[in-house]
């Protein structure tokens, strides 16, 4: 993939060029659902800049929720998210955070939309297989607790122009 660097480009000044955190959860690997995740991003233009896949431990998933300590769902959502491998994603595009939230749906497959992934996928609040940032600061708390910067690719996909 041909990239520029961030100082040739000011594409992402003009038309607000986001980077946000996606996961494949356990129930997405365990299906066998993360390539057609992967493929509607692809198709919406979105760039992948980062990729892992891992098995989250507690420690893990507690920092990655530390916003839901507390609530009545917050420790079965510990069990299921350290069940088994997740996919973990970096997308970039022209506002991206919304565009993957959007494409998410409902974050209780039950009320999501069909055409979005919850809403073609998903049956159930506890086993919703994806996971999106919500927000920028969202975004940038939740990138590096899976990605080094070394683990993401510098700059912007040459294809981010034509969009
Ligand atoms: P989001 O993933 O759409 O941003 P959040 O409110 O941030 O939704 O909740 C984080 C995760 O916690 C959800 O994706 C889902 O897996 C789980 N969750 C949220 N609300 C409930 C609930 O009422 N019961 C069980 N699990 C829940
Ligand atoms: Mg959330």
């Amino acid at each position: 993939m041909e990239t520029k660097t961030r100082s040739e480009s000011k594409a992402d000044q003009k038309t607000n060029l986001q980077r946000t955190l996606v996961l494949a959860k356990p129930d997405a690997v365990h299906r066998g659902l993360v390539g057609q995740i992967i493929n509607r991003f692809e198709e919406r233009g979105l760039a992948m800049m980062g990729l892992r896949l891992l098995q989250m431990d507690a420690r893990l998933a507690e920092k990655l929720y530390e916003p839901h300590v507390g609530k009545t769902f917050y420790p079965p959502l510990v069990e299921y998210m350290t069940s088994g491998p997740i996919v973990a994603m970096v997308w970039e595009g022209v506002e991206a955070i919304s565009i993957i939230r959007t494409m998410l749906g409902a974050t209780n497959p039950a009320q999501a939309n069909p055409g979005t992934i919850r809403g073609d996928f998903a049956q159930r609040v506890d086993r919703n297989i994806v996971h999106g940032s919500d927000s920028p600061e969202s975004a940038s708390r939740e990138i590096p607790i899976f990605f080094e910067a070394s683990q993401l690719m510098p700059g912007h996909p040459a294809h981010t122009t034509w969009l």
